[in-house]
């Protein structure tokens, strides 16, 4: 029997190969005399994107057909990592491709480098979001996820004499093979303007809002194919456009240049990602950002429900597409069918958007509407600092949003006066509780919104959530205690073993079978060959590997020389001071002063790997990057130290340079301030590639410490509640400063400027504010971190011992998958089931 292979869709080298080339010329326009790296890449590119369209028509397909029900995630960020080899791999391709490339006397690992990766997030809470998407799609959830289209990501970090210096990140400047631009669906926002109040035809008094600007939103899809599933989902951005190309009233009176101004103000609104994580920073357009996103999202969501409403009264989908007039009666059902999660509070301006609509477009009377989205409405809390919970200005709110603002008001007054019939007289907890902070100046309190709106509010790891009920979000949790839940996050399996670390999936692929990729807790199988001695062996081999690759790309970039037998030290993350990167430079500056006064000093060799971006305006936070290559600058160069302490700073970390630092990892640092870091994520992935962790009791760390066992986790460090307890007794790191004459020896070198002679008050700053409030309790956890690390440096003396706990970390690390934390918002929150999608 002869078959012949749709170029598009078939699934052999042969097929593989002529797609590709016919790719590279009629889509890239070159040929092989022509054709560059990235044009191979790109004609690889759009060859899996066509074996996922079919996949992603059916899916849609089904998804209608049957009237699930469908959670709709909103996220500001969605820090992705590369696309090329997840594709590849989901969907089975790799080996394929492989042989294919190789037959056409390419590399497949050269042409992926060539990938832009798309930064559209900061840190953990835009990395989850991603770790969601893959999620999603490999458990055939039937979701839609939802977010902005940055022109320009996360910048990109260049390091200049030891100073973070920020560029501008052109991800989409040589163009984006993986995304499919939607411009039938284009959606219209409105801004600013004002209200007014208007009786309607039976006599009901209304509101409606006359906008002075709008904008246009065009969605952009990306596909996102589940592993080793039919399910291709769908991940949304919005770009904002102009509504006219140019502003032709003013275009006619001549005013040429302002009327193209005009287009490029609106076209600002999705210029750009805001860099900071956990430290606010109040812009309007970051206002603006954030309701276009979600005013667009909102439509896009009630139109596909419309859409399906329709159908399932018969009718078909081109009827639906012409726009059936909306009203009230269509929304019977709406919230048994629609699950809308907000990604922290970025997203929580939709609460007054779907009010808005419902009682002003739509004509719900308020008390039905407010019921629709309060069961629709769910909200994710990532955050314990305070200073980061959102507020915006009521001035500035009001300017864009007059019509959201009465809302809010409204919302408030009912929601206070429900307060008070249930703690009457207690108006310290109507103030607590408020949306509006009073004070000088008014401020709309955007977690309270999302926590009012919304019938389910989660943390994300077991402290966080208690702490959430006991502090930051306490009064809520007296008024609705049934709202709170805890969902721990996860991290893809796919993405930080099988990806990152290949040779490592291999092993226990070849040991245990490949279920463990969408069952993460068979990799306790593993622990039945701790006694094999040629497993043990082969751990420990591929680990070197990893840390050559590791080595060689240090070389690379920052001219380095590790050694590879020394232990891999690593931090690597945000740099904010409570996750105290200061800490760890602390303990390092120790070892380096033990080796001066006694040179003869065993100690064991370390390569200490930071790797993080600091906000552009959080100055301690670039200053902590400085001075690590300051002191980097020391150690480095000094002989008496240099063959055993090295200390390296990877510029621009991302999902990729995580994904390389992962597989070589072996101590991973998770020391922030307990009580602080609300999960972490880092610390899964580290520990599922092997990685031992020092950590503190802290987010996520002491739930991955229970399950690994207490003995294969270093801890060290106060306690929350003794954070706690200690601040409320006046803690001053003098006592520390005073009692430890290591510790005073190191702070006072980098007070004196022993790693800046040109300028030796350099890193006062940081000087300070560890000795003048220590806000993070860095001295006070000094001394235990220490005591921590000598016993990480003993256990490493003993390979088998260090052997042995890597395999247990990795072998007990299932709870951590994203699968499991999907399948826990699915059950306790969106009501959501699986759909599976036939071939
Ligand atoms: C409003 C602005 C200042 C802002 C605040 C906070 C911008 C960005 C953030 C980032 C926060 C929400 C974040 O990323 N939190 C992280 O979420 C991860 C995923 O849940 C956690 O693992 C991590 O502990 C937490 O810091």
């Amino acid at each position: 029997k002869i078959q012949v292979e749709d170029d598009r869709t078939g699934m052999s080298v042969e097929t593989l190969k002529r797609a590709i080339l016919d790719n590279l010329f009629y889509i890239q326009g070159k040929d092989q005399f022509f054709a560059i790296p990235y044009d191979y890449y790109m004609a690889l590119a759009y060859t899996v994107r066509d074996r996922l369209i079919y996949r992603w028509l059916k899916t849609q397909q089904t998804y209608f057909e049957k009237d699930a029900k469908f959670a709709f995630y909103l996220s500001v960020e969605y820090l992705k990592g590369r696309h090329l080899r997840k594709n590849l791999v989901n969907v089975g391709l790799w080996d394929v491709a492989n042989q294919a490339l190789q037959e056409l006397g390419l590399n497949l690992y050269d042409l992926m480098e060539q990938e832009q990766e798309p930064g559209l997030g900061n840190g953990g809470l835009g990395r989850l979001a991603a770790c969601f998407l893959d999620s999603l799609a490999t458990l055939e959830i039937p979701a839609i996820c939802y977010g902005i289209r940055y022109k320009f990501g996360t910048f990109d970090q260049v390091i200049q004499n030891g100073w973070q210096v920020e560029r501008p990140d052109k991800w989409l400047r040589f163009g984006n093979p993986w995304e499919i631009p939607r411009s039938e669906y284009v959606v219209e926002v409105k801004l600013g303007g004002h209200t007014e109040a208007y009786l309607d035809q039976n006599g009901h008094y209304r509101v409606r809002w006359i906008s002075d600007r709008t904008v246009l939103g065009t969605p952009f899809d990306t596909l996102v194919p589940g592993y080793n599933t039919n399910t291709v989902n769908t991940l949304r951005l919005w770009t904002a456009r102009a509504s006219e190309e140019l502003n032709f009233e003013v275009f006619n009176t001549g005013d040429y240049t302002r009327a193209v101004a005009d287009k490029t103000f609106s076209e600002n609104i999705s210029k750009l990602l805001y860099p900071n994580d956990n430290t606010p920073q109040g812009k309007e357009l970051r206002l603006e950002q954030q309701y276009f996103f979600v005013s667009c999202s909102l439509q896009d969501i009630i139109r596909l429900y419309m859409i399906r409403l329709h159908r399932s009264r018969g009718g078909s989908y081109e009827e639906a597409l012409l726009r059936i007039e909306i009203s009230q009666e269509h929304f019977e059902n709406f919230d048994q069918q629609v699950s809308i999660q907000m990604n922290d509070t970025h997203p929580s301006l939709i609460i007054a958007e779907l009010m808005r609509l419902l009682v002003d477009e739509y004509q719900l009377d308020w008390e039905r509407a407010w019921e629709i989205t309060q069961n629709c409405c769910a909200y994710t809390n990532h955050t314990l600092l305070p200073e980061a919970l959102e507020q915006w200005p009521i001035s500035l709110f009001g300017r864009l949003l007059p019509r959201h603002l009465e809302i809010i008001y409204e919302i408030n007054r009912r929601f206070l006066n429900q307060v008070w019939l249930q703690f009457p007289g207690d108006l310290n907890r109507v103030a607590q509780l408020s949306l509006i902070r009073e004070g000088s100046e008014k401020q709309i309190r955007m977690a309270n919104l999302a926590c009012v709106g919304s019938h389910t509010i989660n943390g994300v790891s077991q402290l966080h959530t208690k702490l959430l009920k006991q502090s930051l979000l306490h009064d809520f949790y007296e008024l609705y205690p049934e709202k709170f839940t805890n969902i721990t996050n996860g991290v893809s399996p796919r993405r930080w073993l099988l990806l990152s670390n290949p040779k490592l999936a291999l092993l226990i692929t070849e040991r245990i079978g490949k279920k463990w990729i969408t069952k993460l807790d068979e990799l306790k199988r593993l622990e039945a060959f701790l006694e094999d001695a040629e497993f043990c062996q082969a751990w420990q081999q591929i680990k070197h590997e990893n840390k050559h690759d590791l080595a060689e790309y240090i070389l690379q970039c920052n001219g380095i020389d590790v050694n590879a037998n020394s232990l891999f030290d690593v931090q690597v993350k945000r740099i904010h001071e409570y996750k105290r990167q200061i800490l760890n430079l602390l303990h390092i500056i120790t070892l380096y002063n033990r080796f001066k006064q006694n040179p003869s000093l065993e100690v064991l060799p370390r390569t200490f790997i930071f790797a993080g971006k600091a906000a552009p305006g959080y100055f301690i936070a670039k200053l902590v990057i400085k001075l690590i290559h300051a002191i980097a600058n020391v150690v480095n160069h000094d002989p008496d130290v240099n063959s055993r302490l090295k200390i390296v700073f990877l510029r621009n970390y991302c999902v990729s340079l995580a994904q390389r630092i992962c597989a070589a990892a072996e101590l991973s640092e998770q020391i922030s301030t307990a009580g602080k870091e609300a999960s972490g994520t880092g610390n899964m992935k580290l520990a599922m590639n092997g990685a031992i962790t020092i950590g503190t009791l802290d987010g996520a760390n002491i739930e991955i410490r229970q399950e690994v066992g207490n003995e294969n986790f270093f801890l060290f460090g106060l306690t929350a509640e003794e954070v706690f307890s200690l601040k409320s007794q006046n803690y001053n790191p003098w006592n520390y400063y005073n009692s430890n004459l290591e510790l005073r020896q190191v702070i006072d070198m980098i007070a004196s400027g022993y790693f800046s002679p040109d300028r030796t008050d350099l890193f006062r700053p940081i000087v300070e504010s560890l000795l003048i409030r220590d806000e993070y309790m860095v001295l006070a956890d000094y001394q235990s971190y220490l005591d921590s690390q000598e016993r990480v440096s003993h256990v490493y003396l003993e390979q088998e011992h260090w052997t042995r706990m890597s395999i247990l970390n990795t072998a007990r690390i299932g709870k951590f998958s994203s699968d499991r934390t999907i399948l826990e918002y699915c059950q306790k929150i969106w009501n959501v089931k699986p759909l599976r999608v036939e071939s």
